[in-house]
């Protein structure tokens, strides 16, 4: 299998994320797709192959301009106005009900109201490499898209940063720019046909629903720990199905926590039998690993042989697919989890 990897990411090394009051460690560290990669190479059944460079036509066609132009100049921007923190966090919560009854001012803003207009949680910091770094991702992406497009009946993105945390105009969860819905939106119009996406990160991804919510033409179909209990808690529940064009094009899989291989394998048959009825000439996969049983932030318990199972029935959709990396976040065992599952996919066995 192809796979497009750039070491830019490296400039993105967020130190920190907040939680239950304090400043941790933040868990989507530069040494996650490092580890990924060395598992690859290390297999010999995958061919690297350097990202290419797309532009901003495409991220544009997905995300707001001006969400663009802010991540692009954000930190530029911060050092202008003279702070001097090595990473940029969002400090204020603008709710719609901050300016309720009233005008809402425009304008350029603090540096600080910028970040919270577009950053909706505490674990995405932007730092100096935060812009080139999201930039790659995309570029690995959409180069993936270009294998598949080019014959190839697989490819994977090793993207980092992740992406399906990212909607129209908001940046969170760990993601900048939405990698699997630039390259969905790209598909659709390249193919001029239908494309699935299918979203097995253990987060529901709200930026990816957010964009395709009304468009009929991208399937999108996830499953995740039901955000009763799990981040991002505000979108994912069962009863979410799209809307106008939309409607019926996405669908959403909560589960229970604790959830092992066999039950899993019961509700991933469900997302792909949906996916078989809805059609489409190219599947795209959100791939997160942090579905896995040592996971420090999550709470499913899938076991590494359990990745390959899922590829293997993923191929037997028998579709182009693009695999772009999301989340995963048990270091440790992350690279053979992925060789897993690709391995999965392929049919090629362990
Ligand atoms: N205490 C991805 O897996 N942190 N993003 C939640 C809860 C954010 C996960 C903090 C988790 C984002 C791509
Ligand atoms: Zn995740």
């Amino acid at each position: 299998m192809r796979v497009v990897y750039s070491a830019e990411h490296l400039r993105h090394e967020p130190a920190h994320e907040y939680e239950d009051g304090k400043a941790i460690a933040n868990y989507e560290v530069p040494e996650r797709a490092e580890t990924i990669r060395r598992a690859l190479e290390a297999d010999g059944g995958f061919t690297f192959e350097v990202h290419t460079e797309h532009g901003t036509e495409s991220i544009a066609a997905v995300h707001d301009p001006a969400m663009l132009d802010y991540l692009a100049s954000a930190w530029s921007e911060w050092v202008a106005a003279g702070e001097k923190a090595p990473e940029i966090l969002p400090d204020t919560f603008p709710l719609p009900a901050y300016h309720e009854g009233m005008d809402r001012p425009r304008g350029p803003g603090h540096p600080r109201a910028q970040v919270a207009t577009w950053v909706f949680d505490a674990s995405s910091p932007i730092v100096e490499g935060t812009y080139g770094a999201a930039r790659s991702a995309v570029d690995v992406a959409l180069t993936a898209a270009d294998l598949v497009l080019g014959g190839e009946r697989f490819a994977y993105g090793l993207c980092r940063p992740p992406g399906h945390h990212a909607a129209r105009a908001m940046m969170g969860g760990y993601c900048y720019f939405n990698n699997a819905a630039i390259v969905a939106d790209d598909l659709a119009r390249r193919t001029g046909g239908r494309v699935a996406i299918l979203d097995v990160d253990y987060h529901h991804g709200n930026g990816t629903q957010q964009i395709f919510y009304a468009l009929g033409d991208v399937l999108y179909v996830s499953l995740h720990g039901d955000p009763a209990r799990a981040y991002p808690y505000f979108s994912g529940f069962a009863e979410e199905s799209g809307t106008g064009a939309g409607s019926g094009a996405t669908l959403n899989l909560p589960l229970p926590e604790r959830c092992g291989g066999e039950e899993y394998l019961m509700h991933l048959d469900r997302a792909l039998e949906a996916i078989d009825t809805f059609g489409g000439t190219t599947l795209v996969v959100s791939l997160g690993i942090d579905t896995y049983r040592l996971d420090p932030i999550c709470d499913l318990a899938l076991a590494t042989q359990d990745y390959a199972e899922i590829g293997r029935r993923v191929a037997a959709l028998e579709r182009p697919t693009v695999v772009l990396q999301e989340g995963g976040y048990y270091v440790p065992d992350l690279g053979e989890n992925v060789r897993s599952w690709l391995r999965g996919l392929e049919g090629t066995g362990n």
